[in-house]
């Protein structure tokens, strides 16, 4: 089955079946126009199985989502001059365009025209075959670009599933502490750059052992994953937000006056006090309480803020909120 597409269709539908395609790849082969390659089409189709989509040059590029899912394209070999010449900057199109640069390229070259052929492959192309080969070198040379692209992606994924595996707590999905002290230290630096303050904050449950006492474990960590969404969900984009311990959070606020940083520490106290914990109809809802210690640069931002200090004068601040009955804010 030969799915050929206008410009006006989607892919979406293609791009979710991409899992029974998986052995054989996504290819999409891009005419210079809107013609149809009828010969390359079935000697692709026939060799690598059904799973050829045909789209125009000025289609792909103009519906980047269409091709995304694309584990190769084809570009089929341009005869006349002029038509070479635009698919030159086609090739570079789609070396730099993010939706396409991570695909397989294979770009077909007119007969006895090395010149062209080192051209595409200085442009970006994975590789190149001439017009006039044969059936099974395009389909061997095709194949081996879906395997490399589809190990690529493996790979890429692997990387990122990790990275993200080791700046993240499991179990609420904030920021760790590793990722917390490296971030902190990037914000003390661009606050430096900036001169303005940085506040940092720490949020500490009370008696979460009662919780843990009371409501058994398990609802303890149903309550630090709430209480870790309310925290996220308050605070600005460029705010940092790690759980740095079992029942203790670790906030740090680029751009923030000790008054600011006051508001909102007790604009987030608040909010954990004012409205206990449903966890659903097993429990009645949880009252919780936070202590929370905050720590300021130097407003004056002349020197770069010591993160490791700032952290112990929070923690400092905290074990005075613990101190004067907790449910508050200490500086
Ligand atoms: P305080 O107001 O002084 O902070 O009292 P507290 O009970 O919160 O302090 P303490 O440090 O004595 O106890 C913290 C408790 O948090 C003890 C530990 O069992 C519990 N805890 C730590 N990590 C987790 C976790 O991941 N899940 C659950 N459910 N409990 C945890
Ligand atoms: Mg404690
Ligand atoms: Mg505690
Ligand atoms: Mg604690």
């Amino acid at each position: 089955e030969l799915l050929l597409r206008d410009s006006t269709s989607r892919a979406l539908g293609f791009c979710e079946n991409r899992d029974s395609l998986a052995n054989t790849g996504r290819i999409t082969v891009i005419t210079p126009e809107a013609a149809p390659m009828p010969e390359l089409i079935a000697t692709l189709n026939a060799g690598l199985g059904h799973c050829v989509v045909v789209q125009t040059a000025s289609a792909v590029l103009r519906h980047n989502d269409e091709v995304h899912c694309a584990d190769l394209l084809i570009i089929p070999a341009a005869n006349p001059r002029d038509e070479a010449v635009a698919l030159f900057s086609l090739v570079s199109d789609l070396r730099s365009r993010v939706d396409t640069r991570l695909a397989s390229l294979l770009v077909m070259v007119p007969n006895g025209n090395p010149e062209a052929a080192a051209m595409f492959l200085d442009l970006g192309a994975d590789d190149v075959v001439m017009q006039n080969a044969l059936p099974q070198e395009i389909i061997l040379r095709a194949k081996a670009l879906v395997r490399r692209k589809q190990l690529h992606d493996a790979l890429r994924r692997n990387l990122l599933d990790g990275l993200q595996a080791a700046v993240t707590d499991p179990l609420t999905g904030l920021f760790n502490r590793r990722y917390a002290d490296h971030h902190l230290a990037r914000m003390s630096e661009q606050s430096a750059v900036a001169g303005s303050a940085l506040a940092v904050m720490m949020i500490d449950i009370d008696h979460f052992k009662a919780i843990n006492d009371t409501y058994g474990h398990a609802a303890g960590d149903r309550v630090l994953v709430a209480l870790a969404a309310r925290l996220r969900d308050n605070l600005r984009a460029v705010d940092l937000v790690a759980r740095i311990g079992g029942e203790e959070f670790l906030i740090a606020m680029p751009r923030t006056s000790a008054r600011q940083a006051q508001g909102a520490a007790d604009r987030l106290r608040r909010l954990v006090s004012q409205t206990p914990f449903d966890l659903g109809e097993a429990y009645a809802p949880i009252p919780v309480t936070v202590s929370v210690g905050v720590a300021l640069s130097d407003e004056a931002g002349q020197t770069q803020p010591d993160t490791h200090l700032m952290c112990d004068l929070a923690d400092a601040a905290l074990y005075r909120a613990k101190s004067a009955g907790r449910d508050c804010v200490a500086m």
